[in-house]
């Protein structure tokens, strides 16, 4: 299978708003890659992701989106890890195994991105007083519900398709190793928890984290409040 990119062919750039773990998952798949690339910030919380010109590379106007040396734009978190992982051992040719995380990255943006993914950013940004009630419990379920289905998977396997990471892995790991920042307890998942030991080792720590600043906070006058779900 071809490589989609070589390190040194091409120099990339990633819109990026480093708080985002959509976009962490691209930035550390690049770091594990040695693919040089180019950060161009985009201020989501001043509508820089909605701009006509943003909109013309990610129609749905979110981050990340990766931009090639020949004006190639591509968004979606995951399509962004099967482009960057294709041809590489972080996503295996073998039809089977290939099927095997995609079925992983559509259960990431299903199950656990707009359930942990959107819970952590309401609890941190001081938005989960205001969604109190069904639109929190209902993404309370669904995190639970994730978490004991990678629990199941991962009480018999080292990562969630091969016997090493992949794509699926780095997708799925992003929002929920930090599902504790929003109130879910990862003790009682006990393979969840190995894992992500596991994954942490391998990711090294160069990829941290960044907390959400100031512009993200909820504010009395509900300019924010109006925009679109961010997460
Ligand atoms: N499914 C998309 C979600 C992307 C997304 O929601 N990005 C957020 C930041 S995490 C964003 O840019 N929001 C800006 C907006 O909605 O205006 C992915 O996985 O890339």
């Amino acid at each position: 299978m071809m490589l989609a990119l070589r390190p040194g062919d091409t120099m990339l750039t990633l819109h990026d708003y480093l708080p985002s773990l959509n976009g962490w998952k691209a930035r550390v798949l690049l770091g594990l890659l040695h693919v040089p690339y180019r950060t161009q910030p985009v201020a989501i919380f001043s509508a820089e992701s909605r701009t006509a010109k943003f909109l013309t590379m990610n129609p749905a106007g979110a981050i990340p989106v990766l931009e090639l040396d020949d004006g190639r734009v591509l968004a979606e978190s995951n399509a962004i890890l099967t482009y960057l992982g294709t041809g590489t051992r972080f996503l295996p040719g073998d039809p089977f195994a290939h099927a095997k995380v995609m079925q992983w990255l559509f259960f990431e943006q299903y199950y656990v991105e707009p359930a942990i993914g959107t819970l952590r950013f309401w609890t941190l940004t001081g938005r989960l007083e205001r969604n109190a009630g069904g639109m929190v419990d209902a993404r309370r379920e669904t995190g639970a519900r994730a978490l004991a289905a990678m629990d199941r998977t991962l009480a018999s396997s080292p990562f969630l398709v091969t016997e090493d990471l992949t794509i699926a892995d780095i997708a799925v790991y992003a929002y929920s190793h930090r599902a504790e920042d929003c109130g879910f307890v990862l003790d009682s998942y006990p393979a969840v928890s190995a894992w992500i030991k596991r994954v942490a080792g391998l990711i090294g720590s160069g990829y941290p984290v960044h907390p959400y600043g100031p512009e993200a906070l909820l504010t009395p006058r509900g300019d924010v409040e109006a925009r679109p779900k961010l997460i």
